[in-house]
């Protein structure tokens, strides 16, 4: 369609974004035949909308054919109108000597006035991605702010961990990413994640039985994925962006463009897959088909090691839930 689409981004002049906007503008996201405007939030202080505006302006300087419009805003309920994507990247760092629960307690605002927003004004098809920490239950808290919108349109990003894991796994073996398929990442956007390769293939031999070394797996390849954030944070002096900015355009193309049968790792509500409780937006291997995801079915948990991490992951979700949905 040459219908212009309408993608709000919030976290505009973050470094997230700075790496997202020209990629999505470029065609990366929906396809090189769908044009976009970009409905850019950001704080309403002087300094982020001065900053805002000058990424405005480099991806004018771009000349984007697909880019037929952006706005810059301070309000998400002017930011929202109409938009059929919301990518939410902006939260709430954590400042110095912040305890987590005023951290928590501080998202919720932000999420919960947001995701009020997108109820209002938002497209009813919006297709929403939480980036910003912590993503799953600040997902979880914009959906439930947003009644009238399908529970199973909030969502948050635990791709970047998938995306990771799998090129662990492939370092390993020495083989392209590409031949990897059915790995699944459960739980949380956070330390508490649980990388599973039980299932996944690699030319139709099991993962775990070529690498064939479980000490590696459980005392390398898991706290590696776990801490990589961290790791990151230390060789560069900046979190992820690049490769969370690929993340997130991965995750919208594959929700949109389908998977063709290709397990990948969205954060979505549960409907009680796995025991996960009703609603709580947890990681799931999903496959991707007609603009709609589907939690992969059926799989086993019969190894204590599994149930363990499941739990731990489950538990941490339900306790940041528990410390804010009193201001809901
Ligand atoms: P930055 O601090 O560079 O940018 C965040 C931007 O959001 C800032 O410009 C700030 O002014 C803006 N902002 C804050 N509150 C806002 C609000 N209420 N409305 C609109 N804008 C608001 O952070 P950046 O490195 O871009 O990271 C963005 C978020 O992504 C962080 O919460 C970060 O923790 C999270 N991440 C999540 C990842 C994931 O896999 N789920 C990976 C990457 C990233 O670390």
């Amino acid at each position: 369609s040459t219908k212009p689409v309408r993608i709000a981004v919030t976290g505009a002049a973050g470094q997230v974004s700075y790496a997202l906007l020209y990629r999505i503008a470029s065609g990366e996201m929906l396809g090189k035949d769908q044009p976009v405007i970009l409905q850019l939030l950001e704080l309403p202080n002087e300094k982020a909308q001065a900053a805002l505006k000058g990424v405005m302006m480099e991806l004018e300087d771009c000349a984007f054919p697909l880019l037929y419009g952006m706005e810059a805003h301070s309000d998400p309920a002017v930011a929202f109108k109409d938009t059929e994507y919301a990518l939410l990247v902006g939260s709430r760092p954590r400042g110095p000597g912040m305890e987590r629960t005023e951290l928590l307690a501080a998202n919720a605002q932000i999420f919960t006035a947001q995701g009020k927003a997108l109820d209002a004004v938002a497209s009813r098809n919006v297709k929403v991605l939480v980036v910003g920490n912590p993503a799953n239950t600040n997902a979880w808290i914009a959906m439930q702010s947003a009644p009238s919108l399908p529970r199973e349109n909030f969502t948050a990003m635990l791709r970047l961990d998938h995306n990771r894991a799998l090129s662990q796994l492939a370092a390993r073996m020495g083989k392209p990413v590409s031949l990897i398929k059915c790995l699944a990442v459960w739980g949380n956007h956070s330390s508490t994640m649980y990388p599973d390769y039980r299932f996944a293939s690699m030319e139709g031999e099991s993962v775990k039985d070529i690498i064939n070394d479980d000490a590696w797996y459980k005392d390398v390849f898991l706290p590696t994925v776990a801490k990589r954030g961290a790791a990151i944070i230390e060789a560069r002096g900046q979190s992820s962006a690049g490769s969370a900015a690929t993340a997130v355009i991965d995750h919208m193309r594959d929700w949109v463009m389908g998977t063709q049968g290709r397990w990948v790792t969205m954060g979505v509500p549960s409907n009680g897959e796995y025991d996960i409780p009703k609603n709580v937006v947890f990681g799931y291997p999903v496959t991707c088909s007609g603009g709609k995801y589907t939690i992969v079915e059926g799989l086993k948990f019969d190894d204590e090691f599994s149930q363990d991490r499941i739990e731990r992951t489950l538990a941490e979700l339900i306790s940041e839930q528990d410390a804010v949905k009193h201001l809901l």
